[in-house]
């Protein structure tokens, strides 16, 4: 134990002042996800898809391994600042081709240089960790199996989690994520050699990511298909083994949420569930995200209840992938409000991103009153601030090629900490222990949040109706879904 007293890995919520935190790299040989029954990607940009078969398996240019490692250690730097200049300014962004306002934070040494319209943010020094460096460009292979190249380590978000004092490797559900928990191992045995008493080291049983883990007549359906059957939560993964992602799960201190989803399946929530019986595990479900993955661009808790500001706990959702009413009556019972996301500021994606332009939530919370956001999300700068938030911002554009954006590229080790009882308001009885065929898609109005205030994702932009992600592609082809009436009504 440390001579402060807190074990060296302690995070049990998603807002306790940040210590400690790893943040991913770009390695020269990071590759592009290669194809295989847990993942068919594809490219974005419709003039190189024309032009390009997807580059699956190959090495990254050069230049991106560049941009993104310079954002990925511009924003270290930020974090182990102390002190933090936010500015606002107009920039051209030259992926955009448009001019956007950005809030750009940069580092300085001496506060007291502070420019007309700056503001200095006094935030505390954080201790930052990188991976391994390591040559993704193997291939891997086990019985029955094998893969062309892994990916890369940019990401230690999916792979490894901190709950309370554990360190936790997730199972992964791609065949070549297989062995990217490695890039972390140094960290997490020096760290748990450290403090052996107090520090737990885990793992979930590997799955065989044998043919038989897969429901591999998953990406012949079209998205009508998969909304048709939007109501059994059925993914690429089966249930014969345990499986999850680490970025499925945010923490709340005694309660952690876990997101069924493309990566993680009922088992491995029941696996979570029986092996912290000192938590209260809630499986959590967003019927019209069609290709969930990962609950960081979905379902993001900002701060409790009980924090010292304006209207208490808050939790960011996505209106386009609204909560269940049943699975979000526990935060409203317990004076939780959910804060509707603003429409992200890029609604176009890097060509080779295999994520939603949701990235623009993927926050990482430094503290219950700041977090670091993407320069370019100015709507979301501006909520956050109307909310009493300190919002700090990095570039992380890079990133989107790399599988994520701010809060993906991290694994919070230490935070200022404690397993808070944050719904002392419920009767917990974990059933989906038990219970076979979850069916339940009755979602929140989010019109109705934010007190009446909503930035409809769905209005007109460019006369396109509706704006590009899988769910809301759904709602238009499907013109009675319960979510396009709502939302066009609104
Ligand atoms: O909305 O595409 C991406 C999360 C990446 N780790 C989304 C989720």
């Amino acid at each position: 134990m440390p001579t402060n007293g807190t074990p060296v890995v302690n995070a049990w919520t998603q807002w306790g002042r940040l210590e400690t935190v790893v943040v991913g790299r770009a390695d020269p040989k990071s590759c592009h996800l290669p194809h295989e029954p847990a993942c068919h990607a594809e490219i974005n940009d419709p003039l190189i898809a024309d032009a390009i078969d997807w580059p699956g398996g190959s090495v990254k240019s050069a230049k991106s391994v560049e941009l993104a490692s310079a954002q990925l250690a511009n924003f270290c730097a930020v974090l182990e600042a102390e002190t933090v200049q936010v500015k606002s300014q107009k920039a051209f962004d030259s992926e955009l081709k448009r001019e956007v306002q950005k809030m750009r934070t940069e580092v300085i040494q001496n506060p007291d240089t502070k420019e007309k319209d700056s503001r200095v943010l006094q935030k505390g020094r954080i201790s930052t960790l990188r991976p391994t460096e390591m040559d993704w460009s193997q291939s891997v292979s086990g019985p029955g199996w094998s893969s062309t190249s892994q990916y890369c380590a940019t990401c230690p978000r999916d792979t490894m989690i901190t709950i309370g004092n554990t360190i936790l490797e997730a199972t992964m559900s791609k065949r070549s994520r297989y062995f990217e928990s490695l890039a972390c191992r140094e960290i997490s045995l020096k760290l748990w050699r450290q403090d052996p008493e107090h520090v737990k080291f885990w793992a979930c049983p590997k799955p065989s990511f044998a043919d038989s883990m897969y429901h591999k007549d998953f990406w012949e359906l079209s998205d009508k298909q998969r909304y048709e059957r939007m109501r059994s939560y059925k993914f690429c993964v089966n249930e014969t083994e345990p499986i999850f992602d680490a970025a499925d799960i945010t923490r709340c201190g005694k309660d952690i949420f876990v997101q069924k989803s493309m990566t993680t399946n009922d088992s491995g929530i029941k696996w979570l569930t029986s092996h912290f019986p000192e938590l209260r595990v809630h499986p959590v479900h967003f019927p019209y995200d069609l290709y969930p993955s990962h609950i960081d661009c979905t379902f993001v808790p900002l701060r409790p209840p009980s924090a010292d500001a304006g209207d208490g706990g808050l939790v960011l959702i996505n209106s386009e992938r609204p909560p269940l009413k049943s699975e979000a009556e526990l935060w409203r019972k317990n004076g939780w409000k959910l804060l509707n996301a603003p429409l992200p500021a890029q609604t176009d994606r890097p060509p080779f991103s295999q994520s939603s332009y949701w990235l623009s939530m993927n926050l990482l919370s430094l503290g219950p009153k700041t977090m670091v956001i993407e320069e370019n999300e100015i709507p979301l700068y501006n909520v956050l601030v109307e909310h009493g938030f300190d919002p700090i911002t990095v570039p992380m554009r890079h990133m989107y090629d790399y599988g994520g954006g701010i809060h993906c590229s991290t694994w919070d080790i230490k935070r200022e900490d404690s397993c808070v009882d944050c719904f002392p308001n419920q009767e917990y009885a974990p059933k989906h222990l038990y219970e076979q065929n979850f069916s339940d898609i009755d979602v929140v109005d989010v019109t109705s949040s934010n007190d009446g205030f909503l930035i409809n994702p769905l209005t007109d932009i460019d006369g396109i109706c509706g704006v590009g992600t899988l769910a809301s592609k759904a709602s238009r082809d499907c013109p009675d879904s319960p979510f396009s009436k709502k939302m066009r009504t609104a």
